[in-house]
């Protein structure tokens, strides 16, 4: 079962004491334990004083719970409340507050571009806090939006088409808010009522002009328009008239406050629980606590190293802890459901290893589940052999079983004969005739017994093996036959024996073909679930690429409206790119090449086969 959080109050994440910033490894430890995807909300201004009407309604707290009232500190940094998403069952609400941002006594405004850098990286949903307007001065004051492009990378490498790595921004940016507070406007453009939305996208249009202050106006703008996915806006009253309560605002109870800011509030808690989206990295990744975790460990060392975090590398060390945790995951489950579901012995190997390929199966659909990005199948392929050898072990212990099982049945219904062989019963004329017919019987009897296992045959065996000295002496001290008929009864033992042995053979034989087989379904299960993983990976995608296209296309046209024809024609090689890559993106859907590569990389692994084993196996696959 996924686990949520339990938090009653907010904790520091990152910490910036103006030198380095520091991860609080507690609320690592809460980010550990919540194993749900989560909604990352963070909420940006700047000189914040530790309480938030609106972070404390996010967190469900509708009644002036102060935030920060028992860990009162001036901690600068990113504070983390989590809390069970009041809306979507089984998700994590990840609430995160900038504190101290932009607050010059406080310390190196550099070091506060890291946290708004950060706190753009780890979020869902980003909303900008200010207030009363938003004007040039309010626009200004967000300067560190201009700053992301040095501050955040896409790729690990630069792009050889040349294109700006801040191009990709928006596949994998927070959609952004801009919630104005204390706001005393009335919301009316040349006259018209306008909505807030309206309002906003009016103060981001570019000012005209190619003077260095323009420009300077217009960068944050620009950026705020290309990077985020969705722009959207809330506008505040004060929360009430009266100073007094103003000063006092966390302890007044809901009705002495401004029923139009209590509406606004409502109207803004609601949109944030009904579309703030679930946080994804590229292509659909979907982001746990656990993953944010590992995400802001990732960031804040980079960081730290003095170089800038990237989102592929960010990526790549996620899918390299992941992945070999679902092989991890993936190997014990196999292991507990063989060990649930195997009674040992089986009675034949086929039993076992239709038990294999069902747990197998299960296991694989484990993996495929919660792995991603896995790289030639690396650890696909380790899941594979991890699997091979657990199957072998259960081989193993169910030939053991089988083995004890057979010799103690053998012992106990030997016993009588043993004893009588010890006390001479047999050393008496026609004694050969008696013991032949006490062994037939006690081979019936043997093969009466049920479910002994895949050394039935040979356990017996052996046991006849070590019979044979002592039936010759009991024929040859037998004096009730003559030397012919001897001769004939020791011709029909060996006789006998070797027909045992040629069974033995074609058991095995069987049994080789049977495990051959299972290792070509094992194949056909691992590509199958890999060809259907590849697929909504592909999906995924191509819905990415599909979204920043439809984002590219609206922004130059919205330039070209706002008289930019430069700017809108500067898009056209990035939106050429794009629809290139969409183009690859589809024919890889038609092709899939990659799943016949990995056939064979994957065949690899499944050892001992023998080479005509190996071609028969790919032409089998390429068959499907
Ligand atoms: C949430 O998790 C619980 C426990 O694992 C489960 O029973 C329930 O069906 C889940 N709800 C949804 C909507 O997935
Ligand atoms: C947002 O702005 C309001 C008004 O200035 C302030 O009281 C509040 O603390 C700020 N909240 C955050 C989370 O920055
Ligand atoms: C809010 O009320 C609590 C107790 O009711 C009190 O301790 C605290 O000082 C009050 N806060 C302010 C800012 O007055
Ligand atoms: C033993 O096997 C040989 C060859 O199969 C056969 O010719 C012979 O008759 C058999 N002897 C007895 C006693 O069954
Ligand atoms: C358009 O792109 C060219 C070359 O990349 C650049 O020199 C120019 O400044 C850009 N124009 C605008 C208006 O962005
Ligand atoms: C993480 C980071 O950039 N820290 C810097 C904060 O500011 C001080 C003083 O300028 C620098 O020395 C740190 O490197």
């Amino acid at each position: 079962m996924a686990s949520g959080p339990n938090m009653m109050d907010p904790i520091c994440l990152v910490e910036n004491d103006n030198e380095i910033l520091s991860v609080n490894q507690k609320a690592l430890q809460i980010l550990e334990k919540i194993s749900q995807p989560v909604v990352v909300v963070a909420i940006v201004g700047l000189y914040r004083t530790g309480k938030s009407y609106l972070m404390n309604r996010l967190a469900g707290q509708n009644h002036g719970f102060p935030l920060g009232s028992t860990v009162q500190s001036e901690t600068k940094g990113i504070w983390m409340w989590c809390v069970p998403h009041p809306s979507k069952e089984n998700h994590t609400l990840v609430l995160l507050d900038t504190e101290g941002l932009g607050d010059v006594e406080k310390g190196d405004p550099k070091n506060d571009s890291w946290i708004f850098a950060l706190a753009v990286l780890l979020c869902s949903t980003f909303v900008y806090n200010s207030t009363s307007t938003i004007n040039h001065q309010a626009l200004e004051q967000l300067y560190y939006v201009t700053e992301l492009t040095e501050l955040i990378q896409a790729k690990s490498s630069p792009r050889p088409d040349g294109v700006e790595d801040s191009a990709e921004f928006v596949s994998f940016f927070p959609d952004f808010i801009w919630a104005v507070r204390d706001f005393t406007l009335e919301l009316k453009l040349n006259g018209h009522p306008i909505t807030e939305d309206q309002y906003l996208e009016n103060a981001l249009k570019l000012i005209p002009g190619k003077n260095p202050k323009a420009r300077t106006s217009n960068l944050p703008r620009e950026c705020i328009r290309h990077f985020f996915p969705t722009r959207k806006c809330f506008v505040f009253d004060w929360p009430t008239n009266e100073k007094e309560l103003l000063y006092n605002i966390e302890n007044v109870s809901e009705d002495q406050l401004d029923p139009k800011f209590l509406e606004q509030t409502n109207n803004f808690c609601s949109y944030i629980f009904t579309n703030a989206k679930i946080k994804t990295l590229k292509e659909g990744i979907m982001v746990t606590g656990n993953r944010l975790r590992t995400l802001v460990v990732t960031y804040v060392d980079t960081i730290n190293t003095g170089a800038v975090p990237c989102l592929e590398n960010a990526v790549t060390t996620l899918a390299q802890l992941e992945n070999s945790a679902a092989v991890q995951k993936a190997a014990e489950h196999y292991s507990e459901r063989m060990a649930q579901r195997l009674r040992l012995p089986t009675d034949t190997l086929q039993e076992l290893l239709e038990v294999h390929a069902a747990c197998e199966r299960e296991a694989i659909a484990i993996f495929m589940d919660s792995s991603f990005k896995d790289k030639d199948q690396e650890f696909q392929r380790g899941l594979v052999e991890v699997i091979k050898n657990k199957k072998e072990g259960f081989m193993l212990q169910n030939e053991e079983a089988s083995i004890k099982y057979c010799q103690a049945k053998l012992d106990a219904l030997s016993k009588a004969l043993m004893e009588s062989i010890s006390a001479g019963a047999f050393s008496v004329p026609g004694g050969h005739k008696l013991y032949r017919k006490a062994m037939d019987r006690l081979q019936q009897d043997y093969c009466q017994v049920p479910r002994k296992g895949v050394k039935e045959n040979e356990v017996l065996q052996s046991f006849l093996q070590s019979q044979v000295a002592v039936e010759k002496s009991i024929l040859q001290a037998d004096k009730a036959l003559t030397e012919g008929e001897k001769a004939v009864a020791e011709e029909r033992a060996r006789n006998e024996t070797a027909e045992k042995e040629q069974e033995l053979l074609r058991q095995k034989l069987q049994e080789q073909q049977q495990e051959m087989e299972a290792q070509e379904r094992s194949l056909q299960e691992n590509i199958a679930q890999l060809t259907e993983k590849l697929a909504r990976e592909r999906e995924n995608l191509l819905r990415e690429q599909t979204m920043m296209l439809e984002h590219k296309l609206k922004a130059q046209e919205a330039l070209l409206k706002e008289g930019f024809r430069q700017k809108s024609e500067n898009m056209s090689a990035e939106i050429n790119h794009l629809r290139n890559m969409i183009d690859n993106t589809n024919d890889e859907a038609v092709s899939p090449k990659a799943c016949v590569s990995t056939a064979g990389l994957l065949l690899s692994v499944l050892v001992p086969l023998q080479r005509w084993q190996l071609s028969y196996c790919v032409l089998k696959v390429l068959e499907e």
